[in-house]
């Protein structure tokens, strides 16, 4: 037995074991020709981000990429979810910049020359600075710039993905961004809001429908899900909750896999809906292959009164991570279970994220990191438990593979299997990187 509790044996032959990463938060956005996206413009607004750190060198990652494969490769890890930095693809949101191009082909021939299979995420939350001026997601032409972006950017890497994602976590695009406000553009909007929840999808949908035409396949969509959690029964509490699991967990996979919204997010957000956002479903339904979901912890809400949809989080009982999120695997079991049941059904469906933050450091050359190892195997266990259910699982990323940007946390919220220096910019791997390599290579 390894210090995960698991090795290749115990899951299903062919079983994907993989570890995840997104371009903004590792790459460097300084280099190779790479243009202004709403992150960086976000993050040089006083208030946003800790310590107003941004992306603009991150773990130089640009430059590092070879190095950074070799361990990916070393773990024993059969593929690496990535993605494309749009800004890069097209600085201006409109001009090609090959240079950006020619890094992502590197980097995917890098990874198949390492016997890594490439699974590509298109949109991981870098829009160009220059469609954001023009309203971002909010602007229903976001869904034909980004169906242009993915035909450009395919056109070159297309031929030898293994897999290819359209966007990332919506909810964090489109609710997280547009009206809690908390990530770019930072907007507490609920006109905004309904927008960006809409044109997300049919972005989705647009770039589904240009793959099938290009004849690409194996395209998914990663959808994160999070435990919600009355903190008691009465009426008014069960209500937001539902408002919470509708806007958060329903949302996106009710429209993708059955053409409808929730009733729950629906009650409150139809008024602001763009017209004629019904016609819209047969691009948003357009099948996809399979379904990933990113899972981390779970809240506990509170029906926080005032204006719809009244929803606060408090604090609860559960061990926490260094980012305060409580520590609860069960409901990885849970969602993956749930989401067959009622979406997908026999789809492959693939952990594309799963991991912790950690007040990790170094010691004496090594990075001790027990917490992710107990997470890791716990997490790991709800997974097979899943499978043992009848659950169509088919892969598990780690996120992520080394310690990056965290977005309006900046870079102290370590969630590597690497840790990184980011004052010399050394990757040491830590000690749930080594228990990763005994459990993969055993
Ligand atoms: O770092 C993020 C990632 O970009 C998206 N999913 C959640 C991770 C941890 O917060």
């Amino acid at each position: 037995m390894t210090g995960l509790g698991f090795t290749r044996a115990d899951f299903p032959e062919g079983f994907v074991f993989g570890t995840a990463t997104s371009a903004y938060q590792i790459e460097g956005a300084k280099f190779g020709g790479c243009g202004p996206s709403h992150w960086d413009t976000f993050a040089a607004t006083p208030g946003n981000v800790e310590r107003a750190e941004d992306g603009a060198l991150a773990c130089d990652h640009y430059n590092r990429w070879q190095p950074d494969l070799d361990l990916i490769a070393n773990a024993g890890f059969d593929a690496y979810r990535f993605s494309m930095n749009w800004a890069r693809v097209m600085p201006d949101g409109q001009r090609v910049n090959p240079e950006g191009l020619d890094f992502y082909d590197r980097l995917v021939d890098g990874m198949l020359a390492r016997n890594i299979r490439p699974y590509a995420t298109l949109y991981h939350w870098d829009l160009p600075a220059a469609l954001a001026d023009k309203g971002g997601w909010r602007n229903r032409d976001v869904a034909s710039w980004f169906a242009d972006y993915t035909e450009t950017v395919m056109s070159k890497i297309g031929d030898r993905v293994e897999a290819t994602a359209t966007i990332n976590e919506p909810w964090c695009v489109a609710w997280l961004s547009h009206f809690i406000g908390a990530h770019a553009p930072g907007l507490r909007d609920i006109r905004a809001a309904a927008r960006a929840m809409h044109h997300v999808l049919l972005a989705h949908g647009r770039a589904v429908e240009v793959m099938r035409g290009m004849g690409l396949n194996n395209l998914g969509i990663v959808t994160n899900l999070e435990g919600s959690t009355p903190v008691d029964d009465r009426p008014e509490t069960i209500a937001a909750h539902e408002r919470n699991h509708a806007l958060y967990n329903e949302w996106f996979l009710s429209a993708v896999f059955k053409g409808e919204y929730p009733k729950a997010a629906l009650e409150g957000l139809e008024p602001h809906l763009p017209q004629g956002w019904q016609d819209d479903f047969p691009t948003i339904q357009a099948p996809v292959d399979w379904l990933g979901i990113n899972y981390y912890t779970r809240k506990r809400v509170v029906n926080a009164g005032g204006a719809w949809p009244q929803i606060a989080y408090t604090p609860g009982p559960l061990e926490k991570t260094a980012f305060d999120w409580e520590v609860d695997p069960d409901q990885l079991r849970h969602f993956l279970t749930w989401a067959a049941t009622e979406y997908s059904g026999d789809l492959p469906i693939y952990v594309t994220e799963n991991g912790m933050a950690g007040h990790d450091y170094l010691l004496d050359g090594t990075c001790p990191d027990p917490q992710r190892i107990k997470y890791l195997r716990d997490h790991f266990a709800a997974a097979r438990q899943a499978i043992a259910e009848g659950t169509p699982l088919r892969g598990y990323f780690v996120w992520s593979l080394m310690d990056n940007y965290e977005w309006a946390a900046g870079y102290d919220k370590r969630f590597g299997l690497v840790h990184v220096d980011f004052d010399t910019l050394e990757r040491t791997p830590k000690d749930s990187y080594h228990a990763i390599r005994a459990a993969l290579r055993e």
